[in-house]
């Protein structure tokens, strides 16, 4: 399986991300796609650059406002004051219930907070080129598979999956899944199933997609009334409007075992196989991993190798894309497992 990889990625390197109201070392960081990319080379697999721009395709995945915003905040944000290119910005302030966000303030962290979900998505000067070459790498994956191959590994980072049509979180800025999917749909597939299996709710594409027919969205995650990302994610939303029935979440109690996630999948599995998709797109989070240091389910290394040979079965050409996985040294095995897996079967 041939893996779309740039070296962009390193672009985007916070120093520190807010916890408990302290700053400690971000759990997002470089090491984690270079730790993929090491054991692909380890393992004889061929990586690509990103050869298509994938700008028409996030047009239509993300709102233009919030495009503008993100290609500029750091340019913005240093205009403010020079001293600001040595400090990281975080929103403090945001449009909830009864405030407006149809009209975009002026001031700079009013704009970050009208697009963040949450404070826990530091930005930085590189973190615009580094998404999106991610980016370019989703839709690159996507003509790649029209192309006639059976399967691409997009090795991104940042990752995507809770960053919404107008909003980035979760670590997420631009949400290459999604860009994957709308890539395969605009590129002539007529469905399309997005399976997310990261640890957390891809709450970012199931809001993009939740309208629509030709895009199912099936999510295996923790529990969102104790794990984050807590306002999305229940079992009770099925889709709306011409896309009712085309989501389905599958919440998971945190601490729960093996076997109960592999239950899971099948029933992920069941609801995949019925879309009659063109191709598939998964949103492979890694941080599902028993030794994840965020994360509360038991998988291990031969899991994700199962993890592969399963998603093989449905027989769909697919894209994957790099979501979480914050147990950085392990993540090369464990995402190259998976693959491995998926091309055994
Ligand atoms: N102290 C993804 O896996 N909360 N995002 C972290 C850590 C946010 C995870 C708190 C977790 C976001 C793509
Ligand atoms: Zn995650």
């Amino acid at each position: 399986m041939i893996t779309v990889f740039s070296a962009r990625h390193h672009a985007h390197a916070p120093a520190f991300e807010i916890f408990r109201g302290d700053r400690v070392p971000c759990f997002e960081t470089p090491a984690r796609a270079d730790f993929v990319q090491a054991r692909l080379q380890e393992r004889g697999h061929a990586l690509c650059e990103p050869h298509v721009d994938s700008a028409p395709v996030l047009a239509q995945v993300h709102t233009a406002r919030y495009l503008a915003f993100l290609a500029h905040a750091w340019d913005d944000w240093v205009a403010i004051d020079p001293a600001n290119a040595a400090l990281q910005p975080f929103p403090s302030v945001w449009p909830v219930r009864t405030l407006r966000s149809d009209r975009e303030p002026a001031n700079f962290t009013a704009r970050l907070g009208l697009y963040s979900m949450d404070n826990g998505s530091a930005l930085v000067a590189g973190t615009w080129a580094a998404a999106k070459a991610g980016a370019d790498a989703a839709a690159s994956a996507a003509a790649l598979l029209r192309a006639g191959e059976r399967a691409v590994f997009c090795c991104t980072r940042p990752p995507g999956h809770h960053a919404g049509a107008d909003f980035m979180g979760g670590y997420c800025f631009l949400n290459n899944a999604a860009v994957a999917a709308q890539a395969l749909r605009s590129a002539g597939a007529a469905r399309v199933a997005v399976l997310d299996v990261d640890y957390h709710h891809g709450n970012g594409t199931q809001s993009i997609f939740y309208d629509r027919a030709d895009v199912l969205f099936v999510s295996l995650h923790g529990d969102p009334r104790t794990e984050y990302p807590f306002y999305l994610g229940y079992a009770d939303e099925v889709g709306a409007g011409q896309g009712q029935g085309f989501n389905l979440n599958l919440p998971l109690p945190a601490g729960c075992t093996v076997a109960d996630w592999f239950e899971a999948l099948e029933r992920a599995c069941a609801r995949m196989a019925r879309h009659d998709a063109d191709a598939m797109v998964v949103s492979l989070g890694l941080d599902t991993f028993a030794l994840d240091p965020i994360s509360k389910f038991a998988l291990r290394a031969d899991d994700f190798s199962r993890l592969g040979q399963r998603l093989a079965q449905l027989g769909l050409p697919t894209v994957f894309v790099l979501e979480g996985g914050y147990a950085a040294a392990e993540l090369g095995v464990n995402a190259v497992n998976v693959i491995e897996g998926f091309e055994r079967a």
